[in-house]
């Protein structure tokens, strides 16, 4: 947007990953902002996925799982249960309320990919396709972003924790 660039991005940096691309992919009522992965250590076999999804219809919508040519794919929550982190897959998929948005971010709802065939490298764009029922396949471009990286873009403070 300007071209001042260079001590405005070293402060994006520093408070979050650059929000400068927001990049949308959508079908029927649903939207999907700024997708990314976490790039994963050499030799890993799984990676996650991170967007936030915005229904902007009056029914409900179901993400249903997902698909990709470098993983398999499956949609996963996060819970402390008794003091343990604990993921486990959502096999009836993902309820995107009418009107609703949900967030898949670190410590709460995300993409698993499985069966990595290649590592996920910072720096690259990986497509996968996430099946909305009713809305439809949206194919998305994840932007693969640092292994230590956790908010994916997300503004400084926005969060107010991590509660979901
Ligand atoms: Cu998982």
């Amino acid at each position: 947007m300007t071209h001042s660039s260079l001590l405005p991005l070293a402060l994006a940096f520093a408070v979050c990953a650059a929000p400068a691309l927001a990049q949308e992919f959508k079908a029927g009522d649903i939207v999907i902002e700024k997708p990314w992965a976490r790039a994963t250590p050499k030799g890993a076999e799984v990676g996650a996925g991170y967007f936030v999804v915005h229904n902007n219809g009056a029914a409900p919508d179901t993400l249903t799982g997902g698909s990709a040519d470098f993983a398999t794919v499956e949609i996963h929550e996060m819970k402390t249960e008794g003091g343990v982190m604990k993921m486990a897959e959502m096999t009836n998929g993902l309820d995107i309320p009418a009107h609703g948005t949900i967030r898949l971010a670190p410590g709460g709802y995300h993409v698993m990919f499985t069966h990595l065939t290649k590592p996920l490298t910072k720096g690259e764009k990986v497509h996968a396709t996430l099946p909305f029922a009713p809305a439809g396949p949206v194919t998305v471009h994840l932007n693969v972003e640092g292994v230590g990286a956790s908010s994916g873009g997300m503004k400084g403070g926005s969060m107010g924790g991590m509660k979901m």
